[in-house]
């Protein structure tokens, strides 16, 4: 009797040295178990006189009690023990404000591009986009560089192979689009273009749009409104001007560089002209019926005046502290 009351003693030391349910578990067995010692006792209670026997079987109960008791107790000590530390760890401020979705933003580039093909559209010019891998008779031939001209080496060209090249401009486009669709017609192309040119103020690749109006009357006078028109809305300023310099490409007869009027001086924004007759022609279009101006501007150099970037880089770092800035637009 003595040896089973001191089994109390051991499952008290050993329930409180359990940490875990699992180990409560395993301890719980060596005394209440089928094979436990108490279940042992009482198939012994057979060999006993029928006097001892109830009085032993009430001494049994009553242990196998005060163990499922002992037990019971340390359950509900680790559980909450195990209910605080959740609620330490997995601890939920309510009151904190949400975490914003982040929904990216488009690049100032990509802003520049929409915005460009959005005044172009309203003012009844289609847009036209074409391969970046050209062939050399769109990229240059056509446009009246026929080979061994010099403007071909002032074009700085990534060449893929003898025939190929990354596109140094935009208008193999648009003389795609001429072969396409009949005259009078009214398109720009944006898009990537490609130099052999890398330092501070040049990429080698960039983004050009290009516009081109090929009707019967269009003249330099309609050039210049259209240019115009599109550089005020562009910069959202009806006072401001520009002004045409003399300049020479093979793809346009006569040509100018656009300069625009900015913070009370000239600043060149792109070139320009009338579309050479020889260019027209590649394109079976009757020149004598027929004749078209065309203009160029830089997208990355739109994109720094408008939005007072002073320096390339960063339009092809993809450093998020840049692009996150334009965010909202
Ligand atoms: C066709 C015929 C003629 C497009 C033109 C320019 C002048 C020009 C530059 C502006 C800034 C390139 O990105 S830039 O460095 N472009 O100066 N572009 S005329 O003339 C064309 C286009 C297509 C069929």
């Amino acid at each position: 009797m003595d040896h089973l009351k001191e089994l109390i003693k051991l499952a008290e030391k050993d329930f409180e040295g359990c940490k875990t349910l699992t180990e409560l578990d395993n301890a719980k067995s060596k005394y209440i178990g089928k094979t436990g010692p108490l279940t042992e006792a009482m198939r012994g209670l057979s060999k006993l006189s029928n006097e001892e026997k109830p009085k032993l079987g009430a001494l049994i109960n009553d242990i196998k009690k005060s163990i499922e008791e002992l037990l019971n107790a340390r359950k509900d000590a680790i559980q909450k023990k195990e209910m605080l530390s959740q609620l330490e760890n997995e601890y939920i401020d309510v009151t904190l404000p949400g975490l914003k979705q982040s929904e990216g933003s488009l690049h100032p580039i990509s802003l520049t591009m929409n915005r460009i093909e959005h005044i172009f559209h309203s003012i009844g010019f289609d847009m036209a986009t074409g391969p970046e891998i050209e062939d050399d008779y769109h990229n240059f031939t056509a446009l009246n560089i026929p080979e061994s001209h010099p403007a071909r080496a002032m074009h700085d060209t990534f060449y893929i192979n003898k025939n190929h090249v990354l596109r140094t401009h935009t208008s193999p486009v648009q003389v795609r689009y001429m072969k396409d669709n009949e005259p009078p017609l009214k398109v720009i192309s944006p898009g990537r273009v490609y130099r052999v040119d890398s330092d501070a103020t040049h990429s080698p690749m960039f983004h050009q749009m290009e516009g081109l109006w090929v009707d019967k009357k269009v003249n330099f006078a309609n050039l210049k409104g259209v240019v115009q028109d599109f550089l005020q809305k562009f910069f959202e300023d009806n006072k401001l001007t520009i002004r045409f310099r003399p300049s020479f490409f093979p793809f346009t007869e006569p040509s100018a560089e656009i300069d625009m009027s900015w913070n009370g001086g000239w600043l060149e924004i792109g070139g320009c002209g009338m579309v050479h007759p020889k260019v027209l022609n590649q394109v079976n279009i009757n020149t004598d019926e027929f004749q078209g101006f065309a203009f160029g501007l830089g997208v990355e150099r739109l994109t720094m005046l408008k939005y007072h970037i002073d320096d390339l880089r960063p339009f092809f770092t993809n450093d998020l502290r840049f692009l996150k800035q334009f965010g909202d637009q």
